[in-house]
C-alpha cells in the first residue's frame, strides 16, 4: 500500500526539480536565521540565489555531529523556543547527548513519512501495532506513534521492558505488527517461548526492525521465530527519528524519502560525492524541516544507493542499502577493519551458534585481541570438552576463512550475555588508548 504515492514514485527528474527548489529555500531560510549557517555559508562566499541545481549542493559545507554539540542546546534552531512543540536527544552512547527540536509543522512531517514507512511495509489502518520502541527522549517510541496515529491503525504504546506483560497485551490485544530493535524482538520471543507461548502462534504478520545493524541472518532468525515477514527501518533523531528509509516486503534496499531528505554518498575520508552502487557514508540534507533544518549532515553511517525503481513495489524512491555499522562502531583489529555486523553475519551461518553475542576487545602489550562470546546449546556443556574444543574451533575458523580475522572464541551458557530492551551493546572495549 502507498500512503502518499505521488511522492513515493515520483520520476526522477520531478524529484529532482522539487529537491532544487526546495533546497535554495532551506538555504535561504538558515542564511537568515542560524548564525552558525550563515558564517559557514559567508566562509564559502555561497548566497541562496547560487543554488539552481543539485550540483550546487556539493559546494555547501557539511554539518557534524560535533557541529551540534557546540550549539548546544538550541544554538541551530530557525525559531523562537516558543514555536517549538517537542524536543528529543539522541541516546548520546558516543558522547554527549545531541538535542533536536521539533515546531508542529516538524510533527506533521514526522507523521507523515512515519504513516509513509509503515505502509511500505505492509501495514494498513487495520494493523494494531505493538510498539515497543523506547518512549523518551529517544525518537523511536513516539515515531512509530505519531506515524501509526496518522496512518489510522491502532497503536498499543507499550514501550521497552516488562517483557513477560508485553507478551501477554500482545496475545490479548492481537496485535499484527511489531516495532522494536531486532536483539529485542529477538529476546521477546525467547521470552514468550519460556512462558510457554509459541510465538508464531500470535498474530504478528510484520516486524519494523532498526535503530541498530542486524544481519540477514538476525532477519531469518526472527521470521522465523515470530512467522512474520521483518523490514529494517533507519533513521537518526538529528535528521527527523525513525522515518528516513524503510524496506518494502521485496526486501531489496531501504526506500529513502527523497523528497524530504536528500542523500549523497561520500568517501569519509575525502568528503569527495560517490557514484551510485559505491559504499560511502551516508550525509543528509533536510528538506522541509522547520525548526532544526540541517545541510548536509554526516551521519556516519555506510551504506550505499540506487535510483532504480524498485522491482517489489514500484517505488522510485531511491534505496540505500542495509547498513553495516557506524564508522566509528568500525573496529580496526592488527589493521583489519571489522564491523560487529560483519560478525553476526558469520555466526548465524553456524547453526550451532546462538543469535545472542558479544565482542570484546582487549590490547596486550601493544597487539589488539578480539574475543567472540557467543552463546550455545546446553547440552555442548554437559558434553565432553572435546565437544566445545571443536566447535569453538570451528567458528574461529569460519570467521577467520570469511573476514581475514584470527580471533578467540569462547562459547558460553545460554543466557549468560546480557539481553537489550533497546539498542544492543554488542563491543566491549577494554583497550587504554
Ligand atoms: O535510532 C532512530 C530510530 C528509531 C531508527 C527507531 C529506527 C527505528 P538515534 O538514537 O539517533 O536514532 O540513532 C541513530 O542508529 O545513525 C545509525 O548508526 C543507527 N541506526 C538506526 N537505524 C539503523 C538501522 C534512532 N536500521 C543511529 N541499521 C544511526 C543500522 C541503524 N543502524
Amino acid at each position: 500500500m502507498f500512503w502518499n504515492e505521488k511522492y513515493e514514485r515520483l520520476e526522477r527528474k520531478e524529484l529532482e526539480t522539487l529537491q532544487v527548489r526546495r533546497l535554495r529555500k532551506l538555504v535561504e531560510t538558515v542564511y537568515e536565521k542560524v548564525p552558525f549557517y550563515r558564517k559557514k555559508l559567508s566562509e564559502k562566499a555561497i548566497v541562496p540565489s547560487q543554488i539552481t541545481s543539485l550540483e550546487s549542493l556539493t559546494h555547501l559545507p557539511f554539518t557534524t555531529k560535533d557541529d551540534l554539540r557546540k550549539n548546544y542546546p538550541f544554538g541551530m534552531l530557525t525559531t523562537a523556543l516558543a514555536d517549538i512543540v517537542e524536543i528529543h536527544a539522541s541516546s548520546g552512547t558516543t558522547g554527549t547527548a545531541t538535542v533536536v527540536a521539533y515546531s508542529r509543522e516538524d510533527v506533521a512531517l514526522w507523521s507523515e513519512v512515519m504513516a509513509r514507512t509503515i505502509a511500505c511495509t505492509g501495514g494498513t489502518p487495520k494493523d494494531i501495532v505493538h510498539n515497543a520502541y523506547g518512549y523518551g527522549l529517544f525518537t523511536g517510541g513516539l515515531g512509530f506513534h505519531y506515524g501509526a496515529l496518522e496512518l489510522g491503525a491502532t497503536v498499543v504504546p507499550v514501550s521497552s521492558g516488562g517483557t513477560k506483560r508485553q507478551i501477554r497485551l500482545m496475545q490479548d490485544f492481537g496485535a499484527t505488527i511489531l516495532t522494536s530493535t531486532p536483539s529485542y524482538a529477538l529476546h521477546m520471543a525467547e521470552v514468550a517461548s519460556e512462558m510457554g507461548v509459541d510465538p508464531v502462534s500470535t498474530s504478528l504478520r510484520i516486524g519494523i526492525f532498526g535503530a541498530e545493524p542486524w544481519s540477514e541472518g538476525m532477519r531469518r532468525e526472527l521470521e522465523k521465530a515470530w512467522g512474520i515477514t521483518a523490514c529494517d527501518i533507519y533513521g537518526l533523531s538529528e535528521i527527523i527519528g525513525p522515518g528516513v528509509a524503510v524496506e518494502c516486503p521485496g526486501k531489496e534496499g531501504l526506500h529513502l524519502w527523497a523528497d524530504h531528505f536528500l542523500p549523497e554518498i561520500i568517501d569519509p575520508n575525502t568528503g569527495e560525492v560517490l557514484d551510485e552502487g559505491q559504499d560511502g557514508e551516508l550525509v543528509l540534507t533536510t528538506l522541509t524541516k522547520k525548526a532544526m533544518p540541517l545541510i548536509r549532515y554526516r551521519t556516519g553511517d555506510i551504506t550505499s544507493i540506487t535510483y532504480q525503481p524498485c522491482p517489489h513495489c514500484g517505488r522510485t524512491a531511491p534505496r540505500i542499502s542495509k547498513l553495516r555499522g557506524r564508522t566509528d562502531d568500525m573496529l580496526v583489529i592488527r589493521g583489519i577493519n571489522v564491523f560487529p555486523s560483519q560478525i553476526e553475519s558469520v555466526l548465524l551461518e553456524i547453526e550451532e551458534a546462538k543469535p545472542h553475542y558479544q565482542l570484546v576487545v582487549t590490547r596486550t602489550k601493544g597487539l589488539d585481541e578480539l574475543e567472540i562470546w557467543v552463546e550455545v546449546d546446553e547440552k555442548f556443556f554437559s558434553d565432553e570438552v572435546r565437544k566445545l574444543e571443536t566447535l569453538e574451533k570451528k567458528i574461529q575458523d569460519e570467521i577467520e576463512s570469511v573476514l581475514a580475522l584470527r580471533t578467540k572464541v569462547k562459547l558460553v551458557e545460554p543466557k549468560s550475555i546480557e539481553r537489550s530492551m533497546g539498542k544492543a551493546k554488542r563491543v566491549i572495549d577494554k583497550r587504554v588508548i
